[in-house]
Order: structure tokens, then sequence, then C-alpha cells
């Protein structure tokens, strides 16, 4: 018998792992100007669950994390299908902190608008002239909260502070920025752009910040191809723009329900995510498969 899941985003599921567990499921949808787009992209959930595996090991040194185990050996019934493989994690279960924990290094999406409207970011004040895209001085920490309508907002570090409490505000900026730096710098040795990235953190038992959720994908992250972008125009993002192009030259109004893509673009988009994965931890994805036991057909 398949579970309930406990929690359900847009793309990813939440199931109960037994005592003091959760198993996270990353499921093939692809979401694109904030709607559920009908077709998946096959194993989308399984190269963010690869990268998010891939970037927990780099980040051990900086922050522990919630990952238990990623083998479907260790899932509990029910969770432990061939659909499962290589998309799944049994993670600790984490007291949540309230606060999207965010780092940028260039001035892209809700920092750009911001910014062009009041020259600040989350309380930062930028340096005049800045355009879209460019980098900034140093990387700054912009948290962030969910709105009602599950859209982020960003908030100042003094109401995160109020928030969390001015030690765990402090603990939280400095684990942000320290990912975002490490991720960066590998980024850059593989030609790739990490222009900002959201990180989630919880507390364990003993009151231990943790790194939760997925890290440094292309739904928590900005990647952008190191050449072949000028700052000024909307860059292009490594992953999506395939799907953002097609769907701008379809002339959806973005009003829900999306069109569905055409199989070419389907492929060009898996084809996107599977070389960013091999770009960013320069092994092969067919071998993580294998690794993963994803090799019955159909699975
Ligand atoms: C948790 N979210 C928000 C999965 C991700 N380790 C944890 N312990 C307790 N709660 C959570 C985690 C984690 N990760 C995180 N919700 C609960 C993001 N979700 C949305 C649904 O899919």
């Amino acid at each position: 018998m398949i579970p309930e899941p406990i929690a359900r985003g847009k793309v990813r599921e939440l199931y109960d792992g037994g005592p003091g567990r959760l198993v996270m499921v990353a499921s093939d949808r692809i979401s694109a100007y904030d709607a559920i787009l009908p077709n998946p992209i096959p194993d989308k959930g399984r190269v963010l669950t690869a990268l998010s595996l891939h970037w927990f090991a780099v980040l051990r040194d900086i922050v522990p994390n919630h990952l238990v185990s990623a083998r479907l050996e260790d899932l509990p019934d029910g969770l432990r299908t061939p659909e499962n493989a290589g998309r799944s994690m049994l993670v600790e279960r984490l007291e949540m902190l309230p606060v999207e924990c965010v780092a940028r290094g260039h001035l892209a999406g809700s920092g750009w608008r911001e910014y062009a409207e009041t020259g600040t970011v989350g309380g930062h004040r930028l340096p005049p002239g800045l355009r879209q895209g460019d980098r900034l001085p140093e990387p700054i920490f912009t948290p962030a909260t969910k709105a009602t309508d599950g859209h982020d907002e960003n908030i100042t570090r003094e109401q995160a502070a109020a928030m969390v409490g001015i030690p765990i505000a402090l603990a939280m900026e400095q684990i942000t920025l320290r990912v975002y730096l490490r991720a960066h710098e590998e980024c850059a040795r593989a030609g790739i752009i990490l222009a900002d990235t959201k990180i989630e953190l919880g507390r364990d038992d003993g009151g231990t910040l943790v790194l939760g959720d997925e890290v440094l994908t292309p739904d928590s992250s900005r990647f952008w191809p190191a050449d072949g972008w000028e700052p000024g125009a909307s860059p292009p993002s490594y992953d999506k723009q395939y799907v953002r192009d097609w769907l701008d030259a379809s002339g959806w109004n973005h009003t829900p329900p999306a069109p569905a893509l055409p199989d070419e673009v389907v492929r060009g988009t898996r084809d996107r995510y599977v070389e960013a994965y091999e770009r960013i931890t320069g092994r092969r994805f067919d071998d993580y498969l294998r690794e993963a036991g994803v090799n019955e057909v159909g699975a």
C-alpha cells in the first residue's frame, strides 16, 4: 500500500519515514511562470536528487545535513518502489526555521526588482547603476518568508532576527553565505555562474542547525552558463530557459492550464538537466542511475 504524503509541494512530496524520519520524493513535474506544466520531464527528480546528494557531501564541513540514506532498501514499506529509486531521500525530521535563507551574488529575480525600485535588496544598500544580472560587490544574505499566497516575500535581516532570535539569525546568515561561496567556486570551475541560492535550515533534537530540503538544484538556485549571457537582459537559466522560450513563442498568457510541451522540448529540457548534473559534478548521470538501482524498464 502506498502511503499518503504528509506534505505536498509543487514538485516534491514528503512522507512519514518512521520515528524521527521523513522521506522526500522528487517528482518529474516542472513549473514555469508559477504553473505546473502538463507533461513531466523524465528523470528531472532524479537529477535534482543526485545534485542534492553531491552538494550535501561538498558542504559537509560547513553545515551538517538531514540526509540519513538515499538507498532504496532503507525506505519504509510502501515507498520502496522502482519509481522512487534515485529520487528519494530518507531524512532526519527537523524543526524547520520559518525563514528561507537566500544568498545572492548576482542581481536577478525579486532582488533585481527590489533594487530597480529602491536601490536596496533586503535592506542592503547597493551601488547605483547596477544592471539586471550584474555581479554584486560581495554576496549578500537576503532572507525571505513564505507569504500566504505561497510566494516568498523578502524580509530584512532585522525582521529575520525578530523571528528566530539574534544568535540563530547570525548563524543562519554565516552558513548561507559560506554555502554560497563554496558552491559559487565549484560552479565557476565548471563554467557555470551560481547567481543565487535558497537553502532551508532546521534544528535537530540537540538544537544544532542542520541543512534540510534539497540543495543547490535548478529549482532552488539560478545557474547561468558562464559564456553567452550579457548583463542588462534577463539572463538564461541553465535548465528552464528552453521551456520558457517555447512557452513564450506559444502565445500562452501564463494563466493555467499551461499548454503541453512537444516531445522535442521535453527531450531538450531533460538533456539540459542532465548536462547541468554532469558539468557540476564531473560524473556521468548514467552512473548515478546505475548506482541508485534505476535500471528496471519503465522505472
Ligand atoms: C520540511 N518543508 C518545506 C518537500 C520539501 N527534514 C525536515 N524535517 C521536517 N520538516 C521538513 C524537513 C525537510 N526538508 C521541509 N516542509 C517540511 C519544503 N518541502 C515541501 C514539500 O516537499
